[in-house]
């Protein structure tokens, strides 16, 4: 029969066999003989995205039929990583494929390592957003992700010299086989022009008149939004959901009216300007600078996904229905410009009034903050908003001086006022995205309890006075489906014999392996999974950065963006200063707890500071492997590129996990979550969601140290001075002075001199302050895993204990505090029926 496949009969390795072959011949038209890896690669992904699409047209048909509500996960990044085990997973195939492949010469795991992630995000906020759509799939809420489809994602980061270098992400070169691209269905996005008096033709009003508050926005320049589908499969259920991704495209009559006036030159620049749109993701810097672009690509996907849920979610429907039927997130501020163009829609192109407009819109929109930074807000310039989208900025106003004028009228001083305008006037005149975000959502809601509570109590202060109804908390999640069934097959295996398989969709089913903790069976187990996982990456590490590092040490890992909020550079001064003892005498290397530190960091491009931080762990790395002293003692490793593959590889072999932001400032984490749950006992600080980690994994089982959000605060108010703590602490004095001494840059005393004398005058985030908590922290650690029982046993309890932070409790909870949207579960209508 050839091509089409049967779906309704379980596939056998011989049926999936062909499935692989007709898609190597004929879509890809290479035969088996001169097929690259590649090839290869794309065949079986496409014979196994075959087996997603049954369920995907019946969850589309069952979630269209009804009139269910849905959300609308509106998010700038999707951190997706390897999408083939995870579609294997979903369809219960990963043997059925191995076999089949067996049987072809062809090795599955082979073929696996040839897919290039889509790192279509920086960091956390991307990954949560991967996690979410995970957990909603699984649980069969209708839900559709959108976002940009990035032509180039995170760079790729490699070393020179110690040094990063950022490489573009290609990841499309290869093909792209998980995508299905639907150009026929492209939105056209309009930008720049003016405002006028509406000519009588509102398009939907009944009478075709405008309506009362509408203007008309004549855009100087339109692009085309063309959609990408990503199938993104429920685990253990039929429901497979859509991540809508766009690509901007010309539009074919800008183009033709340039060529056809002779300016071929000038249509193709029209093309390319056009097309830069979604041709690269913004790495997350230092300062967020109001770049133009970024503008572009947030109204561009967001204008792009308002238009396409209105078509599906109404039809032709009733736009008084709207909050019934979609609930929008904003995942930071990035789509908050959604806000508007709904008001613009509503009003301008339905022709609804002002007052209604804006029930509708606030009733449909919810807002999720993501961080503490003052300087990670966004804002932007009125000059650049009016020159790009000068309705929205119409609109923006309107909405301000209702919102400004309602406070008056409720008794609001001009002080009040004045600071919670949308509107910033100094340094320049700007539109705060936060504010904007908070006055049109129905919630408001931080990612961990401690970051939803700073946001009442900072942040938002202002606001949470007047509405304290509308603020929660929603901590994040992370999926059991990647982060512990994929990437942790021993562990998951021990689960499934100890407490049933259940976990892998209601993770406090964990809760059961409380009993086996004292089991000293079990513990072997356990303590073999976790020797299995560092040979693993072991090997790993050897051939993709050829490293040497032994398996039988303590690992301490830590891996996120480089910022110096988180830290890094205090696990630094904790490794210089135990090479500094070792060096001077001090300290007996036979004393030292063998120890593999691992980093993974990617800096933004344009952070100077962050860049110089990679650079002096990579020096400290050369410095300490070159002294025999330490061998087999102490050693740093840092491979490049770090990314979601490598973080399966790395977190499943970790000992301890570092979370050591100054209290106050990381939001939540969710490295974290990966880590406990994979067994890493955690030294942290009281911040994000460390703190429900240790509430749940019990204190005797997490490390904790540092000043607590208050002691840090105090300490800021009251004039922090970081020269003080170095004055006071000889080892403290003796590490910083080895830095500036040039013994890790070749006698070389300039080469960290900024790093140096940042910590000393500045210090922003208190390094200094939490270095010798944090190093009598390390020894009580050093003592917890001289004795491998109990260390195991806290192991374990983290394990047990960490079912919370399934993400799929995090949608839970987004589902009854703020989304109140059923579960609708997928209806089989055969395909071929
Ligand atoms: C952006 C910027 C821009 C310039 C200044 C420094 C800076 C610092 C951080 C950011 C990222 C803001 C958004 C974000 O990625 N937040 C992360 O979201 C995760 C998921 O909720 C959360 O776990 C992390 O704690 C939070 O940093």
């Amino acid at each position: 029969m050839g091509r089409v496949t049967d779906t309704h009969a379980a596939p056998t390795p011989s049926s999936f066999a062909e499935e692989f072959l007709d898609e190597l011949h004929f879509e890809l038209g290479v035969s088996r003989e001169t097929a690259s890896p590649t090839d290869l690669y794309v065949a079986l992904a496409r014979a196994v995205r075959r087996h997603l699409v049954e369920g995907w047209f019946d969850t589309l048909s069952t979630q269209l039929g009804g009139d269910s509500k849905f959300v609308a996960y509106l998010s700038a990044e999707y951190l997706l990583g390897r999408q083939l085990e995870n579609a294997l997973l979903a369809t219960g195939l990963t043997e059925v494929a191995r076999d089949a492949l067996d049987g072809l010469g062809l090795s599955l795991d082979e073929l696996s390592e040839q897919e290039v992630e889509p790192g279509l995000g920086n960091g956390g906020l991307g990954r949560l957003a991967a996690c979410f759509i995970d957990s909603l799939a699984t649980m069969d809420v209708p839900a559709v992700g959108y976002g940009i489809r990035y032509e180039y994602g995170i760079f790729r980061q490699t070393f020179v010299d110690g040094r990063q270098v950022e490489q573009a992400d290609d990841w499309l070169a290869l093909g792209s086989p998980w995508e299905i691209p639907h150009p026929e269905m492209a939105v056209t996005v309009g930008f720049g022009g003016h405002t006028e008096e509406p000519a009588g033709t509102g398009e939907g009003t009944a009478d075709g008149a405008p309506g009362p508050d509408a203007r008309q926005w004549v855009p100087g320049w339109t692009v085309e939004a063309v959609p990408y589908n990503y199938l993104v499969p429920g685990y253990g259920t039929r429901n497979v959901n859509t991540l809508r991704l766009w690509s901007a495209r010309a539009t074919k009559a800008f183009n033709l009216e340039i060529f056809n006036s002779g300016d071929y030159e000038a249509a193709v620049r029209g093309q390319t300007y056009a097309e830069n749109i979604s041709k690269v993701l913004y790495p997350e810097d230092s300062t967020p600078q109001g770049k133009e672009l970024r503008l572009q690509q947030q109204y561009f996907f967001v204008a792009a996904s308002l238009a396409d849920t209105i078509a599906r979610a109404l039809g032709d429907g009733d736009l008084h229905a709207l909050p019934d039927r979609v609930v929008f997130q904003l995942n930071d501020t990035h789509p908050v410009i959604a806000i508007p163009e709904m008001m613009r829609l509503l009003v301008d192109v339905h022709g609804l009034g002002w007052d209604e407009a804006w029930d509708l819109t606030r009733r449909s929109f919810n807002y999720t903050c993501h961080t503490l930074l003052p300087e990670a807000l966004e804002i932007w310039s009125v000059d650049l908003l009016g020159r790009l989208l000068p309705r929205h900025l119409e609109i923006i106003y309107r909405i301000n001086e209702e919102f400004l004028a309602s406070l008056r009228d409720s008794g609001g001083n001009e002080l009040q006022v004045r600071r919670m305008s949308i509107i910033q006037e100094q340094p320049e005149r700007a539109v705060r995205m936060a504010y904007l975000a908070t006055v049109g959502s129905t919630k408001v809601n931080g990612v961990a309890a401690l970051h939803s509570q700073l946001l009442r109590d900072a942040v938002l202060h202002d606001f949470s006075d007047l509405w304290p109804e509308k603020f929660t908390n929603v901590t994040n999640g992370i999926t059991p489906r990647r982060f512990v069934r994929l990437a942790n097959p021993g562990l998951s295996a021990l689960l499934d014999e100890t407490v049933g398989t259940g976990w892998v969709k209601d993770l406090d089913q964990l809760r059961g392996l409380e009993a086996h903790a004292e089991d000293p069976e079990f513990r072997r187990g356990f303590r073999d999974v976790k020797a299995a996982n560092k040979q693993r990456l072991v090997d790993l590490l050897a051939t993709r950065d050829g490293l040497h590092l032994p398996t039988d040490a303590l690992y301490d890992v830590m891996v996120k963006r480089l910022h110096e909020y988180k830290r890094q550079m205090l696990k630094v001064l904790h490794v210089v200063t135990l090479y500094d003892q070792v060096r001077s005498g001090a300290l007996d290397p036979a004393d030292v707890t063998p120890r593999v530190v691992v980093f993974g960091a990617k800096a933004a491009p344009g952070y100077r500071m962050a860049k110089d931080i990679i650079a002096l762990v990579n020096a400290v790395a050369a410095t300490i492997d070159a002294d025999p002293a330490l061998a087999g003692r102490l050693q740093i490793a840092f491979p490049a590129n770090y990314n979601v593959t490598l973080a399966e590889k790395l977190i499943p072999a970790a000992d301890l996990s570092e979370q050591i932001s100054l209290a106050g400032k990381e939001a939540s984490g969710t490295g974290n979550m990966k880590f406990a749950l994979n067994g890493a006992l955690t030294i942290g600080t009281l911040d994000g969601a460390n703190v429900e980690i240790r509430d749940l994994v019990g204190d005797d089982n997490f490390f904790l140290f540092g000043m607590t959000e208050p002691e840090a605060e105090a300490l800021g108010q009251a004039g922090y001075d970081p020269g003080s703590f170095y004055e006071q602490d000889p080892a403290l004095k003796s590490a910083i002075d080895l830095i500036a001494s040039g013994a890790f840059s070749h006698g070389d005393p300039t080469a960290f001199e900024s790093i140096v004398s940042d910590l000393l005058w500045k210090d922003r985030f208190m390094v200094l302050a939490d270095y010798r908590a944090y190093l009598d922290a390390q020894s009580r650690v050093e003592a917890a895993y001289a004795d491998p029982d109990a260390w195991t046993r806290s192991a374990i309890l983290n394990v047990a204990r960490s079912g919370f932070f399934s993400s799929d409790r995090s949608i839970r909870d987004y589902l009854d505090r703020i989304w109140h949207a059923p579960a609708v579960p997928a209806r089989s209508n055969g395909l071929r029926d």
